[in-house]
């Protein structure tokens, strides 16, 4: 799906049917991720900054306050409202948005309408690389500096008007000091895996209110610290029948060839139910269509809800599926990966089990790990047992990732692990509630080392910002 389309198709999902379906920008642009001030084209040397929980365009200089100089520093998201566009977060965590047209900052609610008021979408500035913001919901404004107010007023095509709403992407005033999340934003649930010289990250999109986002993005990388944006690659609304919200939790093997993106969903219909589908792609970054046209694992078959898949191939060649949130399943997957015999699927039995299942094997040992408490709870952590065989049986050995107060770290949990390959080293992949800010729908993703000790149990994972 080209940009337009998607932008339309999304706006479309998210917007609902009490707000106007936007109009895309005539020229559309995009922008890098990551850290960045914004620079007014027509007072070079102005830039946009939070002041009093207000958008405002003022000076900064290198002599100017260290507050002064994180308040004009932004970084460059995924759209809340819908991927083709972007947001701002300011270093508080909290975002830029309009409300009655002036630009404030305020926390992500995980609302339609916040989510929609925080985003904004880029058109060629009045300059050459300049860039003009366009409210997602209000296609006909742009964000520009009115008396060095922000505001998103009615577009004029004036050559006033016209510089008023462009601005410089900079280098960021605050530079960063830490590695912060590997990928800009808000995302949870990282299943992290390696495939054919890359690494890959599939996360849930995060940010929504009770988990609702649609779709889910694709992030690779060479070294673990710079990662790429593959885009949207498997989109609830146009792409599954049977789902339309709650894009949660997917992991990614490759097998025969091909990309298997094990997912959940639930429908819009009231059904509150999730179930858990497959599909599969010739490409890691998709597209990913619908394997089945039907869920792999309907919701209400087993108790607890039908989330969370990850699969675990062994050195065999078998695959075996793992899922489910306050009950843990396995099953041998046939050889097509889309389908196993119902007769076979056992429940694992672990004290404190809540979801998020992972496998590995090293040394001839299998890990199974899970996340522990609510994931809205500071005290979201991952623990494991060890055991002979994908289907155990499993001896816990304790918590290995909890939360860091003195650091701010908290609700660390749903996690995958990547070993590096052809060597003893491994990391894990985890969301935290986003530093600072977050909470259990504001989540950001990180990846650490995980050590193995001498013995073969997993050393306590220090969680670093
Ligand atoms: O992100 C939505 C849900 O929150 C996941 O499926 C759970 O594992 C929890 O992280």
């Amino acid at each position: 799906m080209n940009r337009r389309a998607r932008l339309l198709a999304v706006s479309s999902l998210v917007l609902a049917s009490t707000v106007t379906l936007p109009a895309l920008p005539a020229s559309a642009a995009t922008l890098p991720t990551g850290a960045r001030s914004l620079e007014a084209v027509n007072y070079p040397g102005r830039f946009v900054r939070h002041a009093d929980y207000l958008g405002r365009l003022d000076a900064v200089t290198s002599g100017s306050s260290a507050q002064t100089k994180s308040d004009a520093t932004f970084t460059i998201v995924n759209g809340l409202a819908s991927p083709a566009c972007y947001s701002f977060q300011a270093a508080n965590g909290m975002f830029l948005r309009h409300y009655d047209f002036r630009i404030r900052l305020e926390a992500n609610a995980g609302t339609p309408t916040f989510r929609e008021d925080a985003t904004f979408c880029p058109v060629d500035g009045s300059v050459a690389g300049s860039v003009s913001l366009v409210p997602v919901n209000y296609p006909d404004r742009r964000l520009r500096h009115r008396n060095f107010e922000l505001w998103v007023d009615k577009f004029e095509d004036t050559a006033g008007f016209r510089a008023d709403s462009s601005f410089r992407l900079t280098t960021p005033w605050t530079p960063k000091t830490t590695k912060g999340p590997v990928i800009p934003g808000l995302f949870a649930d990282p299943h992290i895996a390696y495939f054919n010289g890359r690494y890959y990250l599939y996360p849930t999109t995060d940010g929504y209110a009770s988990w609702s986002a649609p779709y889910y993005k694709a992030f690779s990388s060479t070294d673990l610290v710079n990662w790429t944006d593959h885009g949207v690659i498997l989109d609830h609304g146009p792409d599954v029948s049977w789902a339309d919200n709650s894009a949660w939790a997917p992991a990614v093997v490759a097998r025969n060839g091909r990309y298997y993106l094990y997912f959940s969903g639930g429908a819009a219909s009231g059904d509150t139910r999730k179930h858990l589908g497959v599909a599969v792609s010739d490409s890691p970054t998709g597209p990913f269509r619908d394997a089945l046209g039907a869920p792999l694992v309907r919701g209400g078959t087993y108790p607890g809800q039908a989330i969370d898949p990850m699969v675990f191939t062994d050195d065999d060649g078998r695959s075996y599926l793992y899922w489910g949130n306050g009950a843990a399943y396995v099953v041998p997957l046939n050889a097509d990966m889309v389908s196993f015999d119902p007769a076979a699927v056992r429940t694992i039995t672990t004290t404190g089990f809540r979801e998020a299942s992972f496998v590995l094997k090293r040394n001839g040992t299998y890990y199974f790990m899970w996340s522990e408490n609510d994931t809205r709870d500071e005290n979201y952590q991952v623990a494991y047992a060890t055991g002979p065989s994908p289907l155990g049986p499993w001896t816990k050995r304790g918590v290995v990732l909890q939360k860091r107060l003195e650091l701010g770290i908290k609700g660390t949990g749903h996690h995958s692990v990547v070993q590096v390959p052809g060597t003893d080293t491994w990391y894990i992949a985890y969301h935290r509630f986003a530093v600072p800010g977050g909470n259990g729908t504001n989540r950001e993703v990180t990846v650490d080392r995980m050590v193995f000790n001498a013995d073969g149990t997993i050393a306590p994972i220090v969680p670093t910002l």
